[in-house]
């Protein structure tokens, strides 16, 4: 990794069904990333936090669209929007921006920062597949949406906070997917993505997924964006996440898989955004998983055991 990391902490719960993940960003700077990331030779720099007024001061139902149900989407069109601002500035100052979360819906602004200036390939650690809309939800929390919305999906077409034209479906892949909604499940097959489920892991292992991923990711994209969520992981290894779902990835798979995300990065430079989210330190175990989500960060930019 040649740039400088830039770390932009967005302490978000909007878009969860569970307050706690707005404390994510504190929990894994806690959790060590600074030290981390200078043990795999990065140098951070600490934007801070973005402001942003608490879930209770707000009503949930203010920004609804006309069609659909997605909570406190006002809020999170805010948020959004200035974050994709700092990721486009960072990316324009020749920096790289990592953010932290917060719930997944920071995806939004980060992919739509990060895919002003090219197009944008896109790695989904995740057990779920975010490609949920107002119209197509069964939660209404836009955590469940982001990949829907910067997809440009139903009325997300309409809002051109959300949609990110520079972000398209064959450029996105996921792996470890194993937690998807009935209405979801058909979406994702006629979909142009790919899809790595767990069991593809299973039966190939994850370095050789990971590899594929990148290969679609990289196809015809000026950059890849990474998101990792931690309930990508087996509950197991990260308890503290608002929606745990068993059969995850192990602690060695997950680095294993961050770590060829690096050396692909290190062969042609391919990584140009990250997140990393859902780190819930009220469901935590004495911090394990901000401390975990830290560790993967690193992995991801170049730490090596020897
Ligand atoms: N996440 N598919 C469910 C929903 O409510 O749309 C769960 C989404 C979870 C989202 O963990 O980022
Ligand atoms: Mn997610
Ligand atoms: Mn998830
Ligand atoms: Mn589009």
């Amino acid at each position: 990794m040649n740039s400088t990391v830039r770390i932009i902490g967005v302490p978000m719960d909007y878009g969860a069904n569970r307050r706690g993940v707005d404390m994510g960003p504190s929990a894994i700077r806690y959790g060590g990333l600074g030290e981390e990331l200078e043990a795999a030779g990065i140098d951070p720099v600490d934007a801070g936090d973005l402001l942003l007024p608490r879930a209770e001061e707000r009503d949930p139902d203010a920004g609804q669209p006309a069609r659909g149900n997605a909570k406190f989407l006002r809020e999170i069109e805010d948020v959004c929007t200035r974050l994709a601002d700092q990721v486009a500035e960072t990316l324009a100052d020749g920096a790289f921006p990592l953010v932290l979360g917060g719930d997944h819906s920071v995806a939004i602004g980060s992919m739509n920062g990060s895919s002003r200036e090219g197009d944008l390939g896109a790695i989904w650690f995740d057990a779920h597949a975010d490609l949920n809309t107002p119209q197509t939800s069964p939660s209404g929390n836009v955590h469940g949406m982001p990949l829907g919305a910067v997809l440009g999906r139903d009325v997300f077409g309409e809002m051109p906070w959300a949609h990110a034209p520079g972000v398209s479906e064959e450029s996105i892949a996921y792996v470890g997917l194993r937690s998807i909604d009935d209405r979801e499940r058909k979406l994702v097959r006629d979909s142009e993505m790919t899809a790595f489920t767990m069991a593809d892991v299973d039966e190939r292992g994850m370095t050789a997924v990971v590899e594929d991923a990148l290969a679609v990711a990289t196809d015809g994209t000026d950059g890849v964006h990474v998101s990792l969520d931690l309930d990508w992981l087996d509950p197991t290894a990260a308890p503290g996440v608002g929606t745990p779902v068993r059969g995850g990835v192990t602690y060695r798979e997950a680095h294993s898989a961050l770590e060829a995300v690096s050396r692909r990065h290190e062969e042609d430079g391919i990584l140009r955004s990250m997140d990393v989210v859902e780190v819930n330190p009220i469901l935590d175990e004495r911090n394990e998983t901000a401390a975990l989500a830290a560790e993967l960060t690193a992995s991801a930019f170049g730490k090596r055991i020897l």
